[in-house]
């Protein structure tokens, strides 16, 4: 006999799938699918995710609670009890914040579930009730959030399913196939009824192969290209001033500057040719409802916010937002819109020893924060939900602040990651089909609940018990430290948003997954979401900010028209974005996994010079680092520009150096996000004329 049980997909995606687990009777999972029923999961999986019960039953699975024994790093582990191991953590913790105060304690979470609960709920109480720093949680779309929230003052989004309806489509710095594969089936249906697809992108990945026009764009000069767009659309007056007039604030001088990118100017900046940017601006313009697809590799840039904002400029001129099948999407977040002080309850920083609101510390200069920030000196780590050793710019000097001698490290992990390998106690954690949690999702707007769906493998313990095991080791008495799961989400829904109202438990519990409520109009709820088709921006002036004082462009300083001085030594523009076949370093472990970010694209004209042919080991390298490639010629990338896809552990690499070696920890013009796709690097081949993937790291 068999059964199957709903899950819902916890990864770092704007999918977040609805699961089907088939159970056989030992009590194994023995199948996992996509949910047929749920209207944008359609019943099918990414390739990464439908072999997840390889990794849910990987022998390389933590399952208990293990000491190091070993150097840092080394990976040296003995295995103790959870008692033990819990203790360890309650006493060292409390001796450091005695000492040093608790501010020495650094969390370090990010999204490795997306849950709500075992990513921001018992651990926020936690760390608030201590007074440890705050972490400002930015390695990933901070930068590109904090520049909507400026132009729109809130982050809604064209509906996912409505792109069936748009007659263009342009993907902006999103590789749809690769990291949001259930938006497809809509552009799929789109392109049946006539619609074209185009893609804006320093990379022709697979993407960009499946689109009518791929716009190989200069990395980081987006900015350039949307200022150069509403030129011509402003120039053939082609924008919708009615919509302008009632909605927006700021537009005279924002056009004053889009004057300034006329298209032989633009073509300089950004490399696409000036008669490809009149027709793209007209087919835009001219093909409403247009909608587009801005995913976060825009923002992964210098002067990403600044681009953000002039890119959402677009749906705001041609008024595009009027029909539910134009505008943009970049994320559906901000229609989640629960309590969260409720949950992560941070009034409690004021009954911690500090007696006030911790410091912040910007998680994309980790680094930055492990050897050199004082007052004080972070003297431990809590790490959970990431795995900081590989994936956390500026990686060089990250190692040697998780070397040091005197610092304090936990992980709680699935695996044993390049981080876990630096921590003196590594706490085995459940996956998610293991605990309950509640999802978000950031490309779509249904809300939904997740029930275990297997049993803890081992001994591993959610992220939630944890918290609450080493509160009470702490004396934390207040009866938020009690609170189960349930409560939690209880007190996350109990808010009097518009878009939650009627959503609760019990009806979660019963349909799993609920569309947010969009619509006031329509009784049966079912009606197309419009986010700003009447304004309603969330700005303090209510209108669409465009900002325009700060949105004039410079190049980065890491690019090709960027320092001069740097630009001569390190030529190379490397991006690196996501690789298809896994989620940041998640599947790292996996070999294929392993061979695809060994690998690193150069175009025939760099590869020539250099002596570098398919399948030499090349060394790439700048003033922070160095890494090591196995080189493939490809004409996916221009001259100037190298790719690789991101991100390989470490301890499978040559040398142990990953691709974070090279990358910088400048952070961006708008919310403190790392700049990781603005980085400078020479490339040059090495004698190795060897395989370098997982089975061969003799390097
Ligand atoms: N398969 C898979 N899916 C994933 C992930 C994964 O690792 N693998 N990661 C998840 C996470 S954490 C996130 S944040 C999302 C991110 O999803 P995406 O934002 O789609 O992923 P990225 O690879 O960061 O960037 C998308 C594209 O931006 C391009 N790009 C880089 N620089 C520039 C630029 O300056 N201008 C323009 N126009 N394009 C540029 C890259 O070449 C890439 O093709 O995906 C999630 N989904
Ligand atoms: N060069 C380069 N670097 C990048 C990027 C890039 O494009 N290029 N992308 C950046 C971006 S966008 C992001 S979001 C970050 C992502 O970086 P991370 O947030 O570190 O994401 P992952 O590498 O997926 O690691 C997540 C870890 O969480 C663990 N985990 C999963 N679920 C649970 C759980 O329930 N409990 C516990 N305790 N652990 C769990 C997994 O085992 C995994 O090891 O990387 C950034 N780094
Ligand atoms: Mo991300």
């Amino acid at each position: 006999m068999s059964e199957t049980r709903k899950s819902v997909c916890a990864l770092d995606c704007p999918d977040t799938c609805s699961l089907v687990v088939q159970i056989d009777s030992s009590g194994r999972a023995s199948k996992l699918s996509g949910d047929r029923d749920h209207p944008i999961t359609r019943g099918f999986l990414c390739g990464k995710v439908a072999r997840y019960l390889e990794r849910q039953y990987h022998p390389d699975r933590l399952l208990h609670p293990l000491r190091r024994i070993g150097e840092k790093g080394e990976g040296r582990f003995e295995r103790v009890s959870w008692d033990s191991a819990l203790d360890e953590i309650a006493g060292r913790l409390e001796s450091i914040a005695q000492k040093d105060g608790p501010e020495a304690i650094l969390p370090y979470s990010y999204a490795g579930t997306m849950g709500l609960l075992n990513g921001s709920g018992m651990d926020r109480r936690f760390f608030h009730r201590l007074g440890a720093s705050r972490l400002d949680r930015t390695i990933c779309s901070a930068t590109g959030g904090a520049a909507l929230m400026l132009s729109q003052g809130i982050k809604l989004a064209t509906e996912t399913e409505q792109f069936a309806h748009s007659r263009l489509i342009i993907a902006w710095g999103a590789n749809v196939l690769g990291t949001n594969v259930h938006l497809w089936p809509f552009i799929v249906e789109a392109r049946r009824r006539g619609a074209k697809f185009y893609v804006i992108d320093p990379v022709k990945n697979r993407t960009g192969k499946a689109a009518d026009k791929h716009f190989a764009i200069n990395p980081g000069s987006d900015l350039a290209l949307a200022l150069g767009l509403i030129h011509v659309i402003l120039r053939e007056q082609w924008h919708d001033a009615d919509y302008i007039g009632k909605h927006s604030h700021g537009f005279a001088e924002f056009a004053q500057l889009a004057c300034a990118y006329p298209p032989a100017v633009t073509a300089t900046l950004t490399g696409i040719p000036a008669e490809d940017i009149e027709a793209l601006a007209r087919d835009y313009a001219l093909n409403q409802p247009a909608a587009i697809r801005l995913n976060y590799g825009v923002q992964r840039s210098e002067r990403g916010g600044a681009a953000v904002r002039a890119i959402a400029a677009l749906p705001v001129i041609t008024g595009s937002w009027r029909h539910a099948s134009g505008g943009l999407q970049l994320t559906t977040s901000g229609a989640f819109e629960f309590d969260r002080n409720a949950l992560e309850r941070p009034d409690l920083q004021l009954q911690s020893s500090l007696g006030r609101p911790a410091r912040i510390v910007n998680m994309s200069r980790l680094g930055h924060a492990l050897t050199e920030l004082q007052d004080p000196p972070v003297k431990a780590i809590v790490v959970y939900n990431s795995n900081p050793a590989a994936i956390a710019p500026d990686q060089g000097r990250v190692l040697r602040g998780l070397r040091r001698a005197d610092l304090f490290t936990v992980a709680l992990e699935q695996f044993q990651t390049d981080t876990a390998d630096y921590a003196d106690i590594v706490l085995p954690a459940t996956t998610f089909l293991e605990h309950t949690d509640l999802y978000l999702a950031y490309g779509h707007y249904f809300l939904q609940l997740a029930r275990p769906a297997l049993p803890p493998h081992g001994e591993a313990r959610t992220n939630v018990e944890v918290f609450r095991l080493v509160a009470r080791r702490l004396g934390f008495t207040d009866p938020c430290f009690d609170d189960t799961e349930d409560d939690m989400i209880r007190a996350l829904l109990a808010t009097d948003s518009p878009f939650l109202r009627g959503i609760t438990l019990e009806r979660l519990d019963a349909e799993r997954s609920i569309r947010l409520t969009l619509s006031s109009g329509d009784p049966s709820g079912n009606e197309p979401f419009r986010p700003f088709a009447d304004g309603g921006f969330r700005t303090a002036s209510g209108k669409f900010e465009f900002g325009a004082e700060t949105l004039g462009y410079t190049p980065p300083i890491e690019s090709r028209f960027g320092d001069a001085s740097l630009v001569a030594r390190f030529p190379l523009e490397l991006v690196s974005g996501k690789n298809d076949d896994s989620m940041n370093s998640t599947f790292g472990h996996r070999t294929d996994v392993d061979g695809q970010t060994a690998r690193l694209a150069i175009h025939p004209d760099d590869a020539g010079p250099r002596a570098i042919t398919d399948g030499t080991i090349v060394e790439a390298w700048n003033d922070r680092g160095r890494c090591f490639f196995q080189a493939e010629i490809s004409r996916d990338v221009k001259p100037g520009t190298l790719r690789a896809r991101s991100v390989r552990w470490n301890k499978l690499s040559p040398q142990q150096l990953g691709i974070n070696q090279l990358t910088a920890d400048r952070l961006t013009d708008i919310g403190g996000g790392p700049a990781f796709y603005s980085c400078l690097v020479q490339v040059r081949a090495t004698a190795e004329k060897d395989d370098i993937s997982a089975d061969s790291r003799q390097l």
